[in-house]
């Protein structure tokens, strides 16, 4: 693609060069080559013209002294011209085509030099790219890249592909004059970097590893308080684990209303967006060079009882990994339960979405996205996590005092194997089977969880959360995006 830039000398300056010196000297070479010609000619022309009448002259003793002289002169100017003409023809070809190779051989062994230059420079980039997992999605438009667009500071316009290419090696010089740099390595970040798709501008001239995790869940289900009290709770968490914690708004998220409305015990408002919206933050361990931008994709629940909705979010395709949020009271027989003692669904923000016919089409779009067929797996880890984990006796079938009494009985099992066992009989045990069944037939792997966002229905009294940043350090520890060096640990 046309860049605007200018071509650099190795792939075409170099060249011109090369071709103007090799044409200038032959051209040279010919001139004086005809000028030898046309001094031997001239001194044929005088001497033939002269030679018959000064000889007839001679033999009669009239002694014409004009064409005797002529002759003289025409056979010296004649032998002078035959002598350039040879000299030219031999010393100065010769020399000529010897510095033309020289030339050439000496700027080729240049450009050679040049071309493993530029080789070695842009694998460098690629592999370093590749092996820190380097890549942006856009908030915005939910397109995914290796490299942004990247704007020239000093006339704003656009460079498409800013890598070490045939418009520089090290660095790119803008039609303006100024000059990119083309890599990680000399500062390519410090420029201002767009969506290549929307315009959008994204952070840190996309030098970071881009966590993307969708949370997915009916309306209603608890997915905006999780999204939020898990970012809160893990910007609290990060310091013991060592870990830099920053988060960072992108302008079209809710954070800031939403943390105000929960921590003043009022509930975050219903998500009215149908299309993605990214809540992001960075989490790394504190030495790691290229950080990790962390994107919780939240959505209003009806998306996923809508495919045309669901479909076009292309985000999706971009995924690292899943977050599920699943509302225990959506499980109709657990409702149905809890109904007859006494617990109001209403009060606890009872999401009615099958969560069978959430996961199905979840999983018939990933299919169609990634152009697979039903029997095949995907490679993506969810965590499925249970909310509302403060109704009433809720604990002690999927809860903590569950996992605690499940490993008494069960020693040497961990406390995760512990978790999903639960979170596997209950399922079973309220009827939720093709749900189970679906997720086990169709992702990498998946790991339960059971969390309260709130830890009490809104009565304006502090929110407590509980279990909340479990899930999200589980899938940071899985996901193939983060490298080893700047893996999270759970
Ligand atoms: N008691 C209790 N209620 C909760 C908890 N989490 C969510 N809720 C209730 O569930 C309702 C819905 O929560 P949201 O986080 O807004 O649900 P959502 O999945 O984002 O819903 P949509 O935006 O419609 O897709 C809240 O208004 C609360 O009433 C919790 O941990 N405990
Ligand atoms: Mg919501
Ligand atoms: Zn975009
Ligand atoms: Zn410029």
């Amino acid at each position: 693609m046309k860049q605007p830039a200018k071509t650099n000398y190795f792939f075409k300056g170099g060249y011109v060069e090369l071709w103007n010196t090799i044409t200038e000297t032959f051209e040279n070479l010919g001139y004086d080559i005809s000028e030898a010609w046309d001094v031997l000619a001239d001194g044929w022309v005088l001497f033939w013209e002269s030679f018959f009448s000064a000889v007839g002259s001679i033999f009669s003793l009239e002694f014409e002294w004009d064409d005797i002289r002529d002759s003289i002169k025409g056979i010296c100017i004649f032998s002078f011209g035959l002598g350039k003409l040879i000299f030219i023809l031999i010393v100065t070809t010769s020399l000529s085509v010897l510095l033309s190779l020289m030339h050439a051989v000496i700027l080729l062994t240049v450009m050679a030099i040049a071309y493993t230059i530029f080789m070695l420079l842009w694998l460098s980039d690629t592999i370093y790219c590749l092996i820190k997992h380097i890549s942006s999605n856009c908030p915005n438009c939910q397109d995914h890249f290796s490299i942004p667009v990247y704007i020239c500071p000093e006339c704003g316009v656009e460079h498409t592909r800013l890598r070490p290419s045939k418009y520089g090696i090290w660095k790119r010089t803008c039609e303006c004059g100024h000059k990119l740099p083309t890599t990680f390595f000399n500062g390519r970040e410090k420029l201002e970097a767009h969506c290549p798709n929307c315009g959008m501008n994204i952070k840190d001239g996309g030098k970071h590893v881009d966590i993307c995790i969708p949370v997915v869940g009916g309306a209603s289900s608890g997915k905006t308080c999780l999204i939020h009290q898990s970012i809160a709770a893990i910007g609290i968490e990060a310091e013991n684990r060592n870990l830099a914690y920053e988060y960072s708004p992108n302008g079209l998220d809710d954070y800031e209303d939403n943390m105000n409305s929960l921590n003043n015990g009022y509930l975050p408002e219903k998500t009215n967006d149908m299309r993605l919206k990214y809540y992001q933050f960075y989490l790394s361990p504190k030495s790691s060079k290229v950080k990790n931008l962390i994107s919780l994709c939240d959505v209003g629940g009806e998306v996923y009882s809508d495919s045309t909705s669901l479909g076009e979010q292309i985000g999706y395709k971009y995924a690292n990994a899943f977050l599920m949020v699943v509302d225990p009271l959506s499980v109709m027989a657990y409702r149905e339960e809890v109904e007859k003692q006494g617990v109001s669904p209403v009060a606890y923000g009872c999401s009615s979405d099958s969560i069978d016919s959430i996961v199905s089409m979840l999983i018939s779009t990933l299919e169609n996205m990634f152009c697979i067929n039903s029997k095949d797996m995907l490679k993506t880890d969810v965590a499925v996590v249970f909310s509302k984990g403060d109704i009433p006796g809720l604990s002690d079938k999927i809860g903590d005092a569950a996992v605690d009494r499940y490993m008494q009985e069960n020693a040497g099992v961990t406390r995760l194997d512990a978790q999903n066992a639960v979170c596997e009989s209950f399922l079973m045990e309220y009827e939720e089977v093709n749900f189970l069944n679906s997720l086990k037939s169709k992702f990498k792997s998946i790991q339960f969880f059971s969390s309260s966002s709130l830890g009490h229905n809104a009565d304006g009294t502090p929110f407590e959360s509980q279990g909340v940043v479990e899930p999200l350090f589980w899938l940071l520890s899985k996901t193939a995006g983060v490298t080893a060096d700047a893996k999270v640990k759970v």
